[in-house]
C-alpha cells in the first residue's frame, strides 16, 4: 500500500538543501512504517508517481519549476514541461494511480483578505472531488482558518482532527477553533474512508494531525510574524500562486529558521500517520 507525497513543498515550500533532506526523510518515514512512498511530479511532460533519488535532487535544486494545480497540470504535460504538484494536483495523480492516502504538511485554503482578493486555494475544491484521504497538520496559520473550515463544510469535506478537540494550526498544535470531527485511531480514519467509497460519495477526507507539542511554535509568537509577512506581500503586490511560497519564505526568515524546523517535524509526523491509515485501508 502506497502513500503519495507532494513536490511543491520541495520546490516552493522549503529552501535547498533542507527540501531535499526532508523529502528523503519523509520517504524513509513512510517506509519505516511499512508502506511505500510515491512522491509525485511532472518531469519533461511525464506525470511521475514515485521519483528516483536523482529526480528528487533535480527538483530540489531547480529554480524555475512550475507550481502545478488542477488548472495547469495538463498544460504543463502537453508542453513537455517540468512542474511540482500542489495538494490539488497530487490528489488528482494519486486517484488516477489508485492510491488512497496522501501525506503533506498543510493544505492551501482561504487566504486572509479573501473577501477582497477572492484567493481561495484549489486544494479545497479538490478535496471535494478526488477520493483521497489527505493527512495534514491542519491549514497554515497564514490563512483565514475559520473561513477555510467554513468552505470545507460547504463542500462536504470531512475535517477529522486526530486525537484532540481543537483544530491544529500547522506550526501550532492547537487553535481556538473546535475540531469539526475527531477520531483517535488510524483504524477509524480508514473505516470512514471505506464507508465514503461504499456510499459512492465523491471527494476525500482531510485529516488534521497536530504537530507534536515538543516541536510546536506557540500561536502567540507566530502572530506578529504572520501579520508582518502578510502586510509585506500586500505592499509588494504579491498575489496568486506566488503568495503562499512568499509567506512561507518570509516566516522562515522572521522566525530564524524555527518555522522550518517545525515544518519538518510535522511532515514526518504526518507521513507516519498516513502510512498507518494506508495500511488500515488495505487491511480492510
Ligand atoms: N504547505 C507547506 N508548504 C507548501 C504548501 C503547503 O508547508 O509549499 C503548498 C502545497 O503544495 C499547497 C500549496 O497545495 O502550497 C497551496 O498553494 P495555493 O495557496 O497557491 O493554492
Ligand atoms: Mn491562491
Amino acid at each position: 500500500m502506497a502513500v503519495t507525497l507532494e513536490s511543491t513543498i520541495i520546490t516552493h515550500g522549503m529552501p535547498y538543501p533542507h527540501n531535499l533532506t526532508t523529502a528523503r526523510r519523509v520517504e524513509e518515514a513512510v517506509m519505516q512504517s511499512g508502506a511505500v512512498p510515491a512522491t509525485i511530479a511532472v518531469i519533461k511532460g511525464q506525470l511521475h508517481v514515485g521519483l528516483t533519488d536523482e529526480q528528487l535532487e533535480g527538483l530540489a535544486q531547480a529554480l524555475d519549476v512550475a507550481k502545478l494545480s488542477r488548472a495547469d497540470l495538463a498544460i504543463c504535460m502537453a508542453r513537455g514541461g517540468t512542474g511540482s504538484t500542489t495538494v490539488a494536483a497530487t490528489m488528482i495523480a494519486a486517484a488516477r494511480a489508485g492510491i488512497e492516502v496522501f501525506a503533506t504538511g498543510g493544505i492551501g485554503g482561504v487566504h486572509r483578505g479573501a473577501d477582497a482578493s477572492f484567493d481561495i486555494s484549489a486544494d479545497l475544491q479538490e478535496l471535494a472531488q478526488s477520493p483521497v484521504t489527505v493527512v495534514s497538520a491542519g491549514a497554515k496559520a497564514i490563512l483565514d482558518l475559520p473561513k477555510t473550515l467554513e468552505v470545507l463544510e460547504t463542500l462536504g469535506v470531512p475535517v477529522i482532527v486526530y486525537g484532540q478537540d481543537s483544530f491544529p494550526a500547522f506550526w501550532s498544535a492547537t487553535s481556538p477553533l473546535p475540531a469539526p470531527l475527531r477520531m483517535d485511531s488510524a483504524t477509524q480514519i480508514a473505516a470512514a474512508h471505506r464507508m465514503r467509497a461504499a456510499l459512492g460519495l465523491s471527494g476525500g477526507q482531510l485529516v488534521a494531525n497536530p504537530i507534536p507539542v515538543a516541536n510546536e511554535i506557540p500561536a502567540g509568537r507566530l502572530a506578529p510574524m504572520i501579520t508582518r509577512a502578510t502586510q509585506e506581500a500586500t505592499d509588494q503586490g504579491i498575489s496568486g500562486k506566488a503568495l503562499t511560497p512568499y509567506l512561507l519564505k518570509r516566516i522562515h526568515e522572521l522566525s530564524d529558521g524555527q518555522s522550518l524546523k517545525a515544518n519538518i517535524a510535522l511532515i514526518l509526523n504526518n507521513a507516519r500517520l498516513g502510512a498507518k491509515v494506508a495500511m488500515e485501508i488495505a487491511a480492510g
